[in-house]
């Protein structure tokens, strides 16, 4: 039997907007309810992370929320002891001097590299390969997310699916949720729409098409990218949260950023989400309703290629028609050519809201065929464990 690591220690850089610390933070405290594991979460940017859990103390240099040490990942990070399993998470790099203390622990760290989520077929192949230190006895094991049983999974909760089918049913529920959002109960005969997008320059198309259309619709936009454009748009010097706009049947909620749980109810409760990058599309999945996926773009257009293999997987499942149109309207999204031509979003819009009872079952089928699978905390302590069981013997 191998003895129980102490700690984990769980590293995250936030390289840019939310979704590093987001992915991480849903990790860290998923590992700690769920498998009594101690964690230490070291965070570079708490900031950041204060913006998508305001419990957060962003001048903490330790503290502990959900059961998790958070500790303020500092430049240099000072001399401490490493704990028996190291995740060093989304492409960021350990301390050279935090990698010799591991070299020097007894027995060394086992060692995570944990990847960013792709579709793409190449993933399986990397998953759980080892990568030995080109001169410390240390090796470092690539875990990847993925969609299949042959990649890392995906971070699901255990509470995930109960809570999400419990407040869809309410109906009350979600009328106190709106109303926290300051928000009336919206009428169920407009079309609820979260949006949470980077700067496109398929958004004004988006915004004209919606204004004029016969569908009433709430759009509910957190603090972001995209509201100084939508501010533009409306002709508006700015916008602040609690804004609402009007222009023929669109209106615009404009909303201070939400927690990451009432993030979750905001998907849950929209009969559509567009999100981005991803934490927020992966959350948009299991919400079970449909979505529009906005990539992170990437150097070389790699984004594209991401897009792609996620819609090969997603759109498998659906009749053509409904196939093809999901492929066209995340390209034109995704692509951003042609403004207003015939390929855009404002063009595809009305096919799409016509497919809607479709693209709703589907994304039901989706979400459940995706809680079907071994999730991703799961996978990593079997993972781990295994390592452990080998280097006892
Ligand atoms: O914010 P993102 O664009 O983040 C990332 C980072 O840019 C990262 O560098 C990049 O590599 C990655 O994308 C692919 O999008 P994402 O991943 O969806 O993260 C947003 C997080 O913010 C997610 O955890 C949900 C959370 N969130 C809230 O908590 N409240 C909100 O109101 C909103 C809109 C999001």
């Amino acid at each position: 039997m191998h003895k129980p690591p102490s700690h984990w220690d769980i590293f995250c850089s936030v390289i840019d907007n939310y979704g590093d610390i987001g992915v991480t933070w849903r990790l860290a405290r998923q590992l700690a309810a769920e498998y009594a594991i101690a964690v230490r979460l070291w965070v570079d940017d708490l900031h950041a992370f204060r913006h998508i859990y305001p419990a957060v103390d962003d001048t903490a240099a330790t503290q502990w929320i959900d059961a998790v040490e958070i500790r303020h990942w500092a430049t240099p990070l000072g001399r401490m002891e490493p704990g028996g399993v190291i995740i060093e998470a989304l492409g960021c790099n350990l301390p050279d001097s935090f990698i010799l203390a591991m070299a020097n622990q007894s027995p060394t760290p086992v060692w995570i590299n944990l990847e960013y989520l792709s579709a793409e077929n190449w993933v399986s192949g990397v998953h759980g390969l080892p990568s030995p230190h080109p001169r410390l006895p240390l090796t470092k094991y690539f875990f990847m997310p993925g969609y299949t049983p042959e990649t890392g999974g995906l971070t699901q909760e255990k509470w995930l699916y109960q809570r999400r089918d419990v407040f869809q049913r309410d109906t009350q529920a979600q009328t106190r949720f709106w109303a926290s959002l300051g928000l009336p109960d919206t009428d169920a005969r407009r079309l609820r729409i979260s949006l949470f997008s980077y700067e496109s320059a398929s958004l004004a198309s988006l915004l004209d098409t919606c204004a004029k259309g016969n569908t009433p619709i709430d759009l509910m936009v957190p603090l972001g990218k995209a509201v100084p454009q939508i501010a533009a748009w409306f002709n508006a010097a700015d916008a602040q949260a609690g804004d609402t706009f009007r222009r023929g049947n669109l209106q615009v909620h404009v909303l201070a950023m939400l927690s990451l749980d009432d993030y979750d109810r905001l998907l849950w409760a929209c009969d559509l989400n567009f999100v981005r990058g991803e934490d927020s599309f992966v959350r948009a999945q299991f919400a079970a309703r449909p979505l529009i996926w906005q990539a992170y773009r990437q150097e070389e257009s790699a984004h594209l290629d991401k897009l792609a293999a996620f819609l090969d997987l997603y759109c498998a499942g659906l009749p053509p028609a409904d196939a093809g149109l999901v492929r066209d309207l995340w390209q034109a999204w995704n692509r951003e050519e042609d403004p207003g031509g015939e390929k855009d979003i404002g063009a595809l819009w009305p096919v799409w809201l016509e497919a809607m009872p479709g693209l709703s079952r589907h994304a039901r089928d989706w979400a459940t065929h995706l809680a079907g699978q071994t999730d991703l905390a799961s996978n990593l302590v079997k993972f781990i464990n295994k390592l452990l069981e080998s280097r006892a013997f």
